[in-house]
């Protein structure tokens, strides 16, 4: 029986490679089976949908949202621990403090009233100011007490200041004030407060500058507005006169 079969094994193989032959007289039975390979087949019928597949992994972490809205305000808290125990009061410094500040007061007051005065009661041109000072004093003090302000005993050196210091003298009810001239320094030279010398113009009132007694190296102004040497050592009350610019 196996021999049977294995005969007609024999045979079929044969007769498939006798058709083969017949068919194709150039080609193996290799080539035959590479062709059929390379012939499109029909499509065949979808297959069944696959199963499920597993979770996938975490996405990346998205953008920040918007700010939320304010919250409510607390409950107040506890009261904090008492604090420590002041420093006594000093009291006798703070006293002290207070009286020098009083006493300044009372200083800016008086310089306050004085410059109120003085500001009411000045004369003044395009470039010089006048004061009448109600101080008895001898030449020399009443040209420091003038320098002490930033000024000198008054010059007149022309008609319309001489004018000025003399209708100054009149209204403030005086006879007689020292102005800036002398001849201390040699006899019968007259000059300036400011060391400067006479010049063409001038005031002597008649038979002046006399040289009393030989003694009379100052000068005052009368109410007139006339000129008169008289003594250095006498006291009566004098007008300085400050450059607005030195103001
Ligand atoms: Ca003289
Ligand atoms: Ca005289």
């Amino acid at each position: 029986m196996k021999r049977d079969l294995a005969f007609l094994g024999t045979l079929i193989s044969l007769t498939f490679l006798s058709l083969l032959r017949s068919g194709y007289p150039q080609q193996t039975a290799e080539e035959a089976c590479s062709m059929q390979i390379l012939v499109p087949g029909l499509k065949g019928d979808m297959g069944d949908k696959g199963q499920k597949g597993t979770v996938g992994r975490h996405g990346k972490i998205g953008p920040i949202g918007s700010k939320g809205e304010k919250g409510d305000s607390g409950d107040i808290g506890p009261p904090g621990p008492d604090g420590e125990p002041g420093i006594p009061c000093e009291c006798s410094q703070l006293r002290k403090a207070i009286g020098e500040m009083d006493n300044q007061v009372t200083q800016l007051t008086t310089e306050l009233k004085f410059i109120k005065n003085a500001v009411a009661g000045v004369r003044e041109t395009d470039n010089k100011i006048y004061l009448l000072v109600k101080e008895e004093k001898r030449y020399v003090d009443a040209q420091l007490s003038c320098q002490g302000r930033g000024g000198t005993l008054s010059m007149p050196k022309d008609e319309t200041s001489n004018a000025l210091i003399a209708s100054y003298i009149t209204q403030a009810g005086l006879s007689r004030v020292f102005i800036g001239i002398n001849d201390l320094e040699k006899e019968g030279t007259f000059v300036y407060s400011d060391r400067s010398p006479m010049q063409t113009f001038s005031k002597w009132r008649n038979g002046e500058p006399n040289n009393a007694h030989d003694e009379e190296d100052c000068v005052e102004m009368v109410a007139s507005g006339g000129w008169n040497d008289v003594e250095c050592h006498i006291t009566m009350y004098f007008i300085c006169e400050f450059n607005k610019d030195n103001v």
